[in-house]
Parts: structure tokens; sequence; C-alpha cells
């Protein structure tokens, strides 16, 4: 079994310090705490689960009195929550729903764009006045002239974008390329084993060799990481790939750091020292694999020796890493997103998956390839039924997200983005090339409504903001991308102020567009219910009526789900593909070429990483708990570089390139190489002195395949300012 942590139980005292907290935080009424104690038989308690971008999609329990939530607390029954949400949410209720900031009703502009001075307006006014608009920007531009930009702000299936979709499809708006996160590294996988799922996220106990590849666990994936350390108590080795010295990999046996971006390599390298050395599983490659010839010589190129300059690993680093893992028993490479943003990161993705077919590492419990989880919900959900929008009238276009800056200042686009609807999503400062992103959003022919619950860096640009609710207060169904939990979301509390959920404003706004059809009248219950229209053996027990009881339930899988210990990868031949069929996607390493110029002016290679403790993307950064609790930004900088630029710890540097610039204190560190930098993604700008965050200076360019962001194909100077 495994050993996660037992929680606390949840004491008197716990309560009070919440009550408390909440009262000098963000003004949870300490009337709150009264009511509770004196009308305890009116409690009544809800399940939910959070609703982040985050592959744990913890499980938690509200606790409500008079329509106030009391408390708030994990889930202590899900083994995975295992009664612990983050420090990024375990004060949700205080530092977002009941925030005093929050947005509680509509709001019009009324001082110049971005300023943030709004007014607040009914709901009829406002979407009486935003249906106007956008029927004039129809008639004058046509529909493509519309783009919604909506991203996992809320990951339910509801709320994230069903309404909206159907809304935008009746329009015959522009479509968004949703790219930004996980396209390029599926796209990899896919190619490989036909799609994304491997073993199981809690299946990592039994794996003995363990390889966290570009992705930092214990931050970014906080419910995986007791599993892999009840692993290593059980005597498993855990080996960190990655560039940076992050919090997961301070925590390894062995930190390995190749050059950003050269994984491709090193596991081409690996393939090809585990071929060599006769350490394959012959008979697990010939019974369930393609193309193990052309593969061979394809990796003849990729000698350890000639690689170990460019990955900036020693060749015997490289054997030795192959070798350990081929006789990992079982072995498992856990990846995420980490490698994706990188320019040939889909090719990185696919080299690394196809490490477990050659060493057979499929064959056991435990052991082959963990990525995502999101495709089994996929079939055992009625997905068609959510999915379900109308025919589109026209064919449309699609924007790309990542280069949603181009796109809004472009004068080439025809027609260009006259109405620009943002919901789950703060591009402002999530989006690349952030400098472009304002001045396109600072345009006054723009017209931009916003949903939200905070006046975020995106929000400040709006014409009309909406209030949207929070997790506290809609229905969701929640699936995960890491594990295979499904959740039901019931609302614990009434709206907050005016607030709505995102279905309910496009419904409103579908009916003041006169749009009738039936689709626009579902209500939320309704199509949470319809999901569960389904036969799927993966849903087998677990019904609308059994999860309003237990909150969540784990999937039906088989168990012990060995998926691929015999074959069996969906993909067409039903094989795992070493060598792509179309013989032209295989996994490369193409540098960015850039000329001497440009390498003279920008040496330093920036990472922009999300390696904040406090925020979620940038959600929770205006938090002023965690806000103070995470300080200010600074940039990592090698005592190497440093010293050349005469640069030392807690100096004010100046870092700039072609697309913009920021000023921050330097921080002398080995977390970073030599000729790398790093800058922690996720501040707002409002509340930085230049005004802008690390995506000022990241690229908005594609990855190799998949268009996903190679946000770090960024390269930068740095400046030490006297
Ligand atoms: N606390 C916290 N948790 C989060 C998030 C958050 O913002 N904060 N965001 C959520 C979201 S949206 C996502 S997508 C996931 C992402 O979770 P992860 O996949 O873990 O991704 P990242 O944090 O982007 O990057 C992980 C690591 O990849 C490393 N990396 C960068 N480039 C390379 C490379 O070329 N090769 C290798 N080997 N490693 C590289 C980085 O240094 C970083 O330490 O986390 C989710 N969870
Ligand atoms: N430099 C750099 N940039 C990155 C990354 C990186 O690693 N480095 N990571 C990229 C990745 S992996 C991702 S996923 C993206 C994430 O980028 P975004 O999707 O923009 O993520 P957030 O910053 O969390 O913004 C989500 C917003 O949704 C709002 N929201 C939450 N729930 C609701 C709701 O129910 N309704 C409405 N209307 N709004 C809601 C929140 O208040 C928040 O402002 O960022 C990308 N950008
Ligand atoms: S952000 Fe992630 S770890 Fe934190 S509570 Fe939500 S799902 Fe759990
Ligand atoms: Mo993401």
């Amino acid at each position: 079994m495994t050993k996660t942590k037992t929680p606390k139980p949840f004491t008197r005292r716990a309560f009070i310090e919440t009550g408390i907290r909440g009262v000098t935080v963000a003004g949870l009424s300490t009337t709150m705490v009264g009511q509770w104690a004196c009308h305890p038989e009116r409690d009544k308690r809800t399940f939910g689960a959070c609703h982040h971008d985050c592959p744990d999609c913890c499980s938690w329990e509200v606790t409500v009195n008079n329509d106030r939530v009391t408390k708030f607390q994990a889930s202590t029954s899900n083994p995975f929550t295992a009664g612990k949400l983050c420090n990024k949410m375990d004060q949700f209720p205080v530092e977002v729903t009941y925030h005093p900031d929050r947005i509680q009703t509509p709001l019009k502009r009324i001082g110049p764009k971005g300023s943030a001075e709004f007014t607040p307006i009914s709901w009829d006014q406002g979407i009486k006045e935003v249906a106007e608009k956008l029927k004039t920007v129809v008639a004058d531009h046509g529909p493509q002239a519309v783009l919604p930009f909506g991203y996992a702000g809320t990951e339910g299936l509801i709320q994230n974008n069903l309404m909206s979709n159907r809304f935008f499809t009746q329009l015959g708006a522009s479509r968004l390329g949703r790219t930004i996160c996980g396209d390029a590294a599926a796209s990899g996988t896919e190619a490989v084993m036909g799609c994304t799922t491997g073993i199981l996220p809690e299946d990592i106990i039994h794996a003995r060799y363990i390889i966290l590849w570009g992705t930092n666990t214990a931050r970014s994936n906080q419910h995986l990481w007791p599993f892999v350390t009840s692993a290593r108590s059980a005597g498993a080795k855990l080996v960190v790939i990655d560039p940076y010295l992050s919090e997961t990999a301070k925590q390894a046996d062995w930190h390995i750091r190749p050059r950003p971006g050269t994984d491709v390599l090193l596991a081409l390298a690996m393939i090809k020292t585990i071929l060599d050395e006769g350490l394959q599983d012959q008979d697990y490659i010939d019974s369930y694999t393609s193309g193990i010839e052309l593969l061979k010589s394809y990796v003849r190129d990729f000698e350890p020796e000639k690689i170990s300059a460019g990955v900036g690993l020693p060749p015997e680093s490289i054997r030795t890493i192959a070798r350990e893992y081929a006789n990992g028993d079982p072995a498992v490479i856990r990846v995420l997103i980490g490698m994706e943003h990188q320019a040939n990161g889909a090719s990185a993705f696919q080299a690394v998956t196809m490490l477990p077919a050659i060493t057979g590492a499929w064959r056991k419990h435990g052991g082959g390839l963990l990525h995502y989880t999101y495709e089994l919900f996929g079939q055992a959900l009625n997905w068609q039924r959510l999915e379900f929008s109308p025919e589109s009238k026209n064919e449309t276009r699609e924007i790309s997200m990542i280069q949603i800056g181009q796109a809004l200042a472009s004068s080439e686009l025809d027609p260009s983005i006259k109405a620009l609807f943002v919901y789950n999503a703060n591009p402002a400062v999530t989006a690349p090339n952030q400098n472009l992103v304002v001045q396109g959003l600072q345009r006054e022919d723009l017209f931009t409504v916003v949903l939200e619950h905070f006046v975020t860096d995106t929000a400040r640009y709006a014409d009309y903001i909406f209030p949207a609710t929070t997790q506290l207060e809609h229905w969701d169904l929640m699936v995960s991308w890491g594990q295979n939990y499904l959740n039901l979301n019931e609302p614990a509390i009434p709206p907050v102020g005016e607030a709505k959920p995102n279905s309910e404003f496009f419904r409103l706004l579908a009916s003041a567009m006169g749009f009738g059809e039936a689709y626009f009248q579902e209500t939320d219950l309704d199509l949470v219910k319809s999901a569960f229209d389904s036969n799927h053996p993966y849903l087998q027990g677990i019904t609308f009526r059994s999860l309003r009881k237990t909150g969540w339930a784990r999937l039906n899988l088989p168990d012990p789900w060995i998926p691929f210990a015999q074959g069996n990868f969906p993909t067409d031949s039903g094989k795992c593909q070493l060598f792509p069929p179309d013989g032209v996607t295989i996994p490369e390493y193409v540098p960015v070429a850039r000329g001497p110029e440009e390498i003279a002016h920008f040496p330093l290679k920036l990472m922009a990483i999300k390696s904040t403790a406090h925020f979620l993307n940038s959600s929770h950064a205006n938090a002023e708990r965690l806000r103070t609790e995470e300080g200010a930004p600074r940039i990592d900088i090698n005592a190497a570089d440093a010293e050349i630029r005469q640069i030392q710890d807690g100096d004010n540097v100046w870092i700039y390139n072609e697309r913009g610039e920021l000023k921050l204190k330097a921080r002398v560190t080995d977390a970073v190489l030599t000729g790398i930098v790093s800058i922690p993604q996720g501040f707002w700008s409002m509340y930085l002195p230049d005004q802008s965050s690390v995506n000022a200076l990241t690229t908005d360019r594609w990855t190799d395949r998949g268009q996903g962001a190679a946000l770090q194909e960024t390269w930068v100077e740095v400046v030490r300012m006297s």
C-alpha cells in the first residue's frame, strides 16, 4: 500500500484560526464562526474539486452554514488528494471567493484603455450593450473579426469552454488554437504510442528506477510526490533530468543537467547505447513495435561522444543513465510539460517515448511511461454529447493563442480582430511576447470583454468585465490530466455578489443575439448529468447520484493497469512506432539558427519557468499572503556569467532583448548552468516596478510540431545597473 501522509484531524482550534485569518486577511466575517457555532444542525456539506490547470485535481469538502463557507478542507478519503490541498489553494474561500477585491458586478470602462477605471453596471445593461456592439462588429467586419480567448483557468467540463464553444461556433467567430500547454508533448508521445496514456500515477510505487524528465513534481504535481517517496523507501532510485536545479532536482539521487532543449539528443544517444550494448528487450521489440531497423540506422549518428558537447554531459554519464535505465526493474519515465517549451519539444517527447518500448519496461506493473490521463475520461464519459456544438455555418480560421500579440497587432489579418472575449485566461501575463499582447489590448478599436474574478493584467484593458463565479459557486464535472479520479463539483454557496458562471454569460449573450437554439437552453446541471450517459466500463458503478454522495470516484479501470504489456498500442498498426510510418516526422534536433550579431547581443538563454512556490500560472499572484511569501522575482545567473558582467548577488540588473526588458535583482546561483539565466513566470506586471513580467522577453515561435510554444527559445543579455 502507499504511504501517503495521514491528514491531521480538523480541530476546533484550526477552525477558529481559519476564521481569524479570514478576518485579518480577507474579511471573512466573524459572524461566520458564530453562526457555525450556534447552529451546527444547519451545516450543509458539499463535495467539489480544484478547478486549476494542475495534474492533481484535488477533491475537497465544503461546509456551509447560512450560505457562507465555514470550513474548507481536502478530501481525506480520496487516496490521491490524501487530505491535503496545496498552499495555493488551502485558503481559497478567503483568498479568492470572499476576497474584497473580487469583482462582484459587471463593470464598464470609463477611463482610457488599460487605466482600470470602471463603473458598475447591471447585467441587463452589460449584456445588451455587448450584444449590440457584437452585432455591429459582425455586420461591419464579419464574424471572424470576433475571437474567443479562453484557456484552462477552470478545467471543469462545463465552465471551461462548453457554452462558449457553442456560442462562438454558432456565431462563426475565429477559432483559438489552444496549444500553449501540452499539445507539443502530446504530439510527440502520440507519434510513438498512438495515445498519451501510460501507467497510472499511483503505480509509480512499483517502479524501482524513476526518471522525472523535465517535470518539477515536488512543485507542479505535488500529490504524485508521496508516491515517488514511497517507491524510494522501497529502494527506487530517483533521477531527475532538468537543466535547472528545481525543487525536485534538489531531492534527486542523481540530477542530470542537459543543456535546455537538447533532450532529443540525450534520448537518442540512450537508445543507441542500449541497442549497442544489447540491453534491449528484443522479444518485446519484435512482437510489439515497428521500425526498429530504421531506428537503428537513424541513431547511428547519435554516439554519446558525438552529442556530448551539445547536450553538455560527459559520454560516460550518458552511457550510465542508459544502462541503469535499461536495467531498472521496472523503470518508469515521468514526463509532463517542461521539455515541450523548447524549439524541438515534440521531438524530445517522441524520442523519450521510445525508451520503454525498447527496454520492454511496459511489461511490468509500474514500468513504462507516465504522461497524461485525460484520455481515460474521454473514453469513460459521453464526451460527444458534451462537445456537441452547432454545425459551423462558415468555415472559419484559427488564430494561435501563442501568437495572440501578433494577431492583435497585425495590420495584415483580414478581417483584423475587432472583438475579443477573454475567459479562464490572463494572456497579458501568460502569453509570450507580452509587449505585443499589451499593445494589441490597448488598441482603441478593439472591443474587449473579460469574464474574471479579479481585475487582472488582462482585465484592466477590458471594455466590459463580467463577474465570474468561482468553483464554490457553480456546477461542474472535473476530469484530470494527471490522475484517474472523476469529481463532481457541486455549488456550495450561491454566487457571491452578482457573479454568474461562464456558461450563463454565454446563454444570456446568445439570447440577446437572438440565438434561439435549444442547445443554449440546457442548464449546467443538465449538461453535467448528460456526461454520465455512457455505457463505458470505466464508468460502471459511477453515476451522478453516486457522485453526489461521495464527491469523487476512481474510474473503473482494469486492475492491475499494465496497458502495453502485450502491445496493443492504439496506432494504426497496433504497434509502438519506433520509426514514423510517414518517414518524415522523425525526432530531430534542429537548433534555431541565430546570426553572429544576435549571438553577440543576446548570449544568454532564458528559462522563463513556473518555478514559483505560491502561484498557479498567474493565478493567486494577487493574493497578498502568497505574493508576500513568494517575494520579488529574481533572475538566477551562474557565477561565471555574473563575474564577467561584474554582477554580484543582490545587484539590480537590466535584462533585455529585442522584445522587451525587465529590471530585477540578481541571484548568483548554481541553480542555472553557465550560459543560462532563469526568471520565474506567474507574476502580474502591475505589481512589478516596470509594469511587465517575464513574458515581455519570451518568443512566440512555435515548437517543431503540435504548434506548442517554444517559450524557452529566448535569448537575452543581462547588465548590472549602476
Ligand atoms: N505550483 C505550480 N504548479 C503547477 C503550475 C504552476 O504554475 N505552479 N502550473 C500547472 C501547469 S499549467 C502545468 S502545464 C504543469 C507543468 O508541470 P511540469 O511539466 O512539471 O512543467 P514546468 O514546471 O513547466 O517545467 C518542469 C521543469 O522542466 C524543466 N525544463 C525546462 N526546459 C527543459 C528542457 O529542455 N529539458 C528538460 N529536461 N527540462 C526542462 C524546467 O527547468 C522545470 O523545472 O504544472 C501545473 N502545476
Ligand atoms: N513564460 C512562461 N509562460 C507560460 C508558461 C511557462 O512555463 N512560462 N506556461 C504556460 C502554460 S503551461 C499555461 S497552461 C498557461 C496558463 O495560462 P492561463 O490559462 O492564462 O492561466 P492563469 O494565469 O492561471 O489564468 C487563468 C485565469 O482564469 C481565471 N479563472 C479561474 N476560474 C475561472 C472561471 O470559472 N471563470 C472565469 N471567467 N475565469 C476563471 C483566473 O482568475 C485566472 O485569472 O501559461 C503559459 N505561459
Ligand atoms: S492547484 Fe493542484 S495541488 Fe493545488 S489544490 Fe489544486 S489540484 Fe491540488
Ligand atoms: Mo500548463
